[in-house]
Formats: structure tokens, C-alpha cells, sequence
């Protein structure tokens, strides 16, 4: 964790303050630092091994912290998915516990007067604020592609996020280009650390990210001027430690060998799992297995049946074909023979029970029939998913994956 520098208390109120000054009760506050707990329940030092209200009364007493948010080549859905939570009001709480000071999207100024407000913000608080970059930034052609007040974006960049005392690139395309960046890349599009190597950045990905993420950096910033501990892509910790797949609702129909083999055919519409289908969830880091969209049960990619298309992971959303089979290289691997979904019952008598060594044997035994009839079934292509997915041992050349589209 780095510890940063945060403004003295006399230039900005305390979360607390802005509350009681804005009507925000007291209850609805406890509730935003509940979903916060959920949505971060390991590593976020803020809500680990507290109670809402523990978290609510550090949180309360922290200075609101000053953001400046800049956009460059995205189409907002990073801002959208902020605002468009539904229960609490997210997007109202996060206004008041952060002090946006300039915000294309949601600034009232425009023109002129928004471009004094970045230019005045920059200046109160140079050095202290942190700068939530959206959207990829074009180096092509001297980055002529992409402009704000007349300067290139590039410029734009290293004047404001480097006075900022940390940057959250937030979405897929500030954190490695994303979307703008995808084959054949016409403007040269990169993210925030390719350009500012050397400042505090942290990568908050997805197309678009989860927003209690953000929250969860943000705050922590506030309450104690460190930032979560990262990994090797700079994301989060707290956040990118789980596997879609390990924590997929779906995976136990992966784990049973159900495949859905085309969009609409009965396996998609029992639900079952979208592998086959290029879902890149055994390959992706993200917590939306977990955390759905806009707070609203199933509102995520696998959630609504479509393939997770790894957006969360540089190597994968814009650089892999989005129907391509992807390598099982964890210990995701499916076994190489399934239990019977209905195992036979049957009663055991007390002659049985006195035969105890018997009837394990006779046991192991039907297992062993079981399991034979079974993986006879599994190539029977009039049974939906009756093949095993391919493992680096099977598929061809050892590499697991098929261009599928
Ligand atoms: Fe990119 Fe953000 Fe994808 Fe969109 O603005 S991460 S295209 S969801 O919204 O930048
Ligand atoms: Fe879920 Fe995709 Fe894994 Fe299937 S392959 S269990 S749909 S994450
Ligand atoms: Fe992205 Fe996959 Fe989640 S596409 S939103 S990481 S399910």
C-alpha cells in the first residue's frame, strides 16, 4: 500500500458534514456501507472484519477526496454503469462522498466555463486530487484523433494526471486501449500506464467495470490515503482475485459435461454452461459472478446467457475472437468421468449391513458400470453437451482450443 498525501481538512468538508448538509440519512448511509461490505468482502482494508456501522463511522470522518474525471475515447459506459445503480442510490451517494470537481458528462458548465473549472480545480489542488481517467487515449499522428478545448488528449494527460496525486483508469479502454485499440487500431489507442509509467496508477477494468470498485479505491483513498494493494496488471486485489469461472452459477452444469452448443437450443434455455460457446470465464478475473450490474438479481454477461468475452483482462476482450474455445489451463479442468446425474437407489438390509466389505465392493462395482454408461452417453450428439470440453491433453497439439466463428 502507498500512502499519499491528502488535502488538509480546512479545504474540504468531511463525508459526514456533506451528508447532514445534503439530507442524506443516516440509514441510507449504513445501507450503502452494507453493499460495500458485500461487494468487496475480502482484502478492502475499510470494510474487512467491520460492521456497517464501524464502517460507516471511519468512512464519516474522512475528507471528502477531490476527483477530477476526464474522458477521452469511450462511449460513457463507465459513467453509466456508476449512475445507473439502482438500490440505494449510488450515483447520488458517490457525488457526495467524492468531490467531483470537473466531470464532462455530468457538469452543468460547457465550453469555456468547463474548461476554467479543470483549470482552476487543477490548480487548488495540484498534487492532492486523484484523476479518474475514462476512455483510451490516441497516440497516432501525434494523437491528433481526439481533442478537448483544442489540445490533444495526450497533452490533456500529462498536464492534468500528472499533478494528480493518483489515477484510477477506469474501463478497459483507459486501462490498455480496450474497444479503440482492437485490430486494426486506427488511432494508436493505449491506456493511462503506457503513457505515465511512473505515476500511481491503478487499472480498474471491465467493458464496463464494476462500480463498487471504484467505490471501493476511492474510499479507502479517503479514509486513510493509501490505496489497495494491486496485482501484476495493477488491478485491485480486493476486487480481481476471483475466477468467473470458479464462481460461476453455471458451473455445475461445466462440471456435468451440459454444454449449450448453439444460441436458442435447449441447453441455452435450461441455462447450462456457455464454454462451448467461447466463454472465457475460465481465463477471466472479475467479481461479477458475485456482484451484478445496476444491483438487479442475473444483470451480467453469463446472467442473461451470453459467453463472459473476458473484458476485464488485457490479453483476452478485443484481442481474442469473442466464439473461440479458450485452453483449460487451471485447475478448472472438468474429471475425465462424470458421476451419474441420477445414481440408482436402493435399500440395504440388515444381512447387508452384516456384509459390510461386500457391499462396498458391490458398490465400487456399480460405480464403475455407471460411470462406463455414462461416458457412452457423453459422445451421443443427440444429448446437448454430451462431450467432455477439450483439456490441453486431448485437443489438438496439446493447446485445448478451436476456432469456433
Ligand atoms: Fe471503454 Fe468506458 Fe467499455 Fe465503454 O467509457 S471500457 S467502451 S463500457 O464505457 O471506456
Ligand atoms: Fe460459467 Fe463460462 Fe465457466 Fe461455463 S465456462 S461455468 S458459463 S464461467
Ligand atoms: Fe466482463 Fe466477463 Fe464479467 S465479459 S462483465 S468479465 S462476465
Amino acid at each position: 500500500m502507498s500512502s499519499l498525501f491528502l488535502p488538509p481538512s480546512s479545504v474540504l468538508e468531511t463525508i459526514d458534514e456533506r451528508l447532514l448538509r445534503c439530507g442524506v440519512n443516516r440509514r441510507k448511509f449504513l445501507q450503502f456501507c452494507s453493499s460495500l461490505m458485500v461487494a468487496a468482502p475480502f482484502g478492502l482494508p475499510i470494510t474487512d472484519k467491520k460492521t456497517p456501522e464501524e464502517v460507516a463511522d471511519g468512512l464519516g470522518k474522512a475528507i471528502r477526496p477531490p476527483v477530477i474525471w476526464l474522458h477521452f475515447q469511450d462511449c460513457t459506459g463507465c459513467t453509466e454503469t456508476l449512475l445507473r445503480t439502482s438500490h440505494p442510490d449510488l450515483g447520488d451517494l458517490i457525488l457526495n462522498i467524492i468531490s467531483l470537481e470537473y466531470h464532462e458528462t455530468l457538469m452543468a458548465a460547457a465550453g469555456h466555463q468547463a474548461e476554467e473549472a479543470l483549470q482552476e480545480a487543477v490548480a487548488k489542488f495540484s498534487g492532492k486530487y486523484v484523476c479518474i481517467v475514462e476512455g483510451s487515449i490516441p497516440t497516432r499522428d501525434k494523437g491528433i484523433y481526439m481533442k478537448l478545448a483544442g489540445r490533444p488528449a495526450l497533452q490533456v494527460l500529462d498536464d492534468v494526471g500528472g499533478k494528480a496525486a493518483a489515477l484510477i483508469a477506469i474501463g478497459s479502454c483507459a486501462s490498455w486501449g480496450g474497444i479503440p485499440s482492437a485490430d486494426p487500431d486506427p488511432t494508436g489507442a493505449v491506456g493511462v500506464a503506457d503513457l505515465l509509467p511512473n505515476k500511481t496508477i491503478i487499472n480498474i477494468p471491465g467493458c464496463p467495470p464494476n462500480p463498487y470498485t471504484l467505490l471501493g479505491v476511492v474510499l479507502q483513498f479517503a479514509e486513510s490515503g493509501t490505496l489497495p494493494e494491486l496485482d501484476a496488471e495493477r488491478r485491485p486485489k480486493f476486487a480481481f482475485d476471483r475466477n468467473i469461472h470458479e464462481q460461476c452459477p453455471r458451473r455445475a452444469h461445466f462440471d456435468a459435461g451440459r454444454f449449450v452448443k448453439q444460441f436458442g437450443d435447449d441447453g441455452h434455455r435450461e441455462g447450462w454452461c456457455l464454454y462451448e460457446m467461447g466463454c472465457k470465464g475460465p481465463d477471466t478475473h472479475a467479481g461479477c459472478s458475485t456482484r451484478h450490474f445496476n444491483e438487479i438479481p442475473d444483470v451480467w454477461p453469463i446472467g442473461i446467457g451470453a459467453p463472459c468475452i473476458g473484458c476485464t483482462e488485457k490479453s483476452i476482450a478485443f484481442r481474442v475472437p469473442m466464439f473461440k474455445v479458450v485452453q483449460l489451463h487451471t485447475p478448472a479442468n472438468p474429471p475425465d468421468t462424470y458421476a451419474p446425474i441420477n445414481a440408482p437407489q436402493g435399500t440395504i438390509s440388515p444381512l447387508a449391513t452384516g456384509l459390510a466389505g461386500l457391499a462396498v465392493g458391490a458398490l465400487a462395482g456399480a460405480g464403475y458400470v455407471a460411470s462406463r454408461m455414462f461416458s457412452t452417453k457423453r459422445g451421443d450428439e443427440s444429448i446437448p453437451g454430451s462431450e467432455p470440453p477439450p483439456t490441453a491433453e486431448t485437443s489438438e497439439g496439446g493447446q485445448g482450443s478451436e476456432e469456433k466463428k
